[in-house]
């Protein structure tokens, strides 16, 4: 098949799903157009079925915003009429779902085609973004205009039927991780560079922003390091990373820790950890916990949203209501401190993770696909 895939090119969940996605099904032998503002960062590989195509917005002194909206639209009728697609799947509803119903419109009144557009919600763009009055009723449409919808875990389902007035079915089809690429070996001299002592080491890896609750991750952090020493990687960046830092000085443990930034190679920091921490306001599934386990990684997280459907409590890993650090950090000090049990839980989540592997999720995907095929669809 022809598949215009359109995402966010950033390091947040929904870019990097949608890219893993699109080259899984490159090498599957599928034709696949991103349709971005930016060469997704995960698309960094070489491959003859995949196609960029780069939504350029021309600026003039009477935008103060540059209408995004619509470059983005117009890249898509493009890309759908002269690469001929056979269907377009957007990831996160905002713009994404309202642009392509604008761009299939359009391909509709210049040639009759009708292509099908699939539309996958991520989270935000449901829970926080979408809700907001300024783009409820344009999300509201746009979602219930698509051909197919999609939620990444059953609780994103359940949410997005709460809160809008969605007349179509919404079907699961979970994120995934390719396993092969997170079961690494450790790299020893990597280890020794943090942790020269042999000290534990925690991880966490987000935007920063509110809803990662960043400042617990530090009060965890902070209640372990008083019974043993331990060392803490933090990944990424964004608004909240200022006051985190901080507060990593007030506990007095900011020389135990490393803002490490943006971090392409993830397997690499998740092969030296021992538990990641993702204590969350809200997560629709948790695709950075999913990606810790399948590098065995012991995740202790809250209980909101989608984390209870891949992590179970006690077995591949600890949750807790949001905001109680007291027993997330409990958890975290005595799974350190039991080493035979922290092997058998790390063993436990690499085989939860390996049930949420590429190889099952992709059929879905596919099958999903098939039901909008053409009759001279190629592979
Ligand atoms: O976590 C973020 O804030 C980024 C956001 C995104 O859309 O890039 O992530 C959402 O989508 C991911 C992929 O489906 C999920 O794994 C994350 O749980 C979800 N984030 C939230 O629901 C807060």
């Amino acid at each position: 098949m022809r598949i215009g895939i359109v995402c966010y090119p950033t390091f947040g969940g929904s870019g990097v799903l949608a890219t893993e996605l699109g080259k899984a099904l490159a090498d599957e032998g599928h034709q696949v157009h991103f349709i971005t503002y930016q060469q997704p960062v995960r698309l960094n590989v070489f491959n003859t079925n995949i196609f960029y195509h780069e939504v350029r917005v021309p600026t003039y002194p009477l935008f103060d915003y540059p209408p995004y909206e619509i470059a983005l639209a117009s890249t898509m009728v493009d890309v759908i009429m002269n690469y001929d697609l056979d269907l377009l799947h957007v990831h996160y509803a905002i713009p994404h779902a309202s642009a392509a119903y604008m761009a299939k419109q359009i391909v509709k009144s210049k040639n009759g085609r009708n292509i099908p557009v699939i539309t996958t919600l991520h989270g935000t763009d449901i829970t926080l973004v979408g809700k907001d009055k300024t783009y409820e009723p344009v999300v509201t449409f746009s979602i219930n205009e698509s051909d197919a919808i999609t939620a990444v875990s059953e609780n994103l389902k359940q949410v997005t039927y709460k809160s809008f007035p969605i007349t179509k079915e919404i079907e699961v089809i979970p994120n995934f991780v390719d396993v092969s690429r997170f079961n690494k070996k450790p790299f020893d001299a990597f280890k020794k560079v943090i942790a020269h002592e042999g000290e534990k080491i925690l991880v966490h890896a987000s935007n920063f922003r509110k809803i990662k609750r960043v400042d617990d991750v530090i009060k965890i952090f902070a209640a372990v390091r008083k019974q043993m020493p331990a060392k803490l990687l933090m990944v990424g960046d964004g608004p909240e990373r200022p006051a985190t830092e901080e507060l990593a000085r007030e506990l007095n443990v900011i020389d135990d820790i490393r803002f490490v930034g943006k971090q392409e190679q993830m397997e690499e920091i998740l092969a030296v950890s021992d538990l990641f921490l993702l204590p969350s306001e809200y997560e629709s599934f948790g695709l950075a916990a999913l990606e810790a386990m399948a590098a065995r990684v012991v995740v202790i997280s809250t209980n909101a949203g989608g984390l209870p459907e891949i992590i179970i409590h006690g077995e591949t890993g600890f949750m807790a209501n949001v905001g109680d650090v007291d027993a997330m950090s409990e958890f975290a000090i005595s799974i350190l401190k039991n080493e035979s049990h922290l092997e058998q839980m790390k063993q436990a989540a690499f085989e939860r993770a390996c049930t949420f592997d590429i190889q099952y999720i992709i059929p879905q995907y596919e099958k999903l696909y098939s039901r909008f095929c053409r009759m001279e669809i190629i592979k």
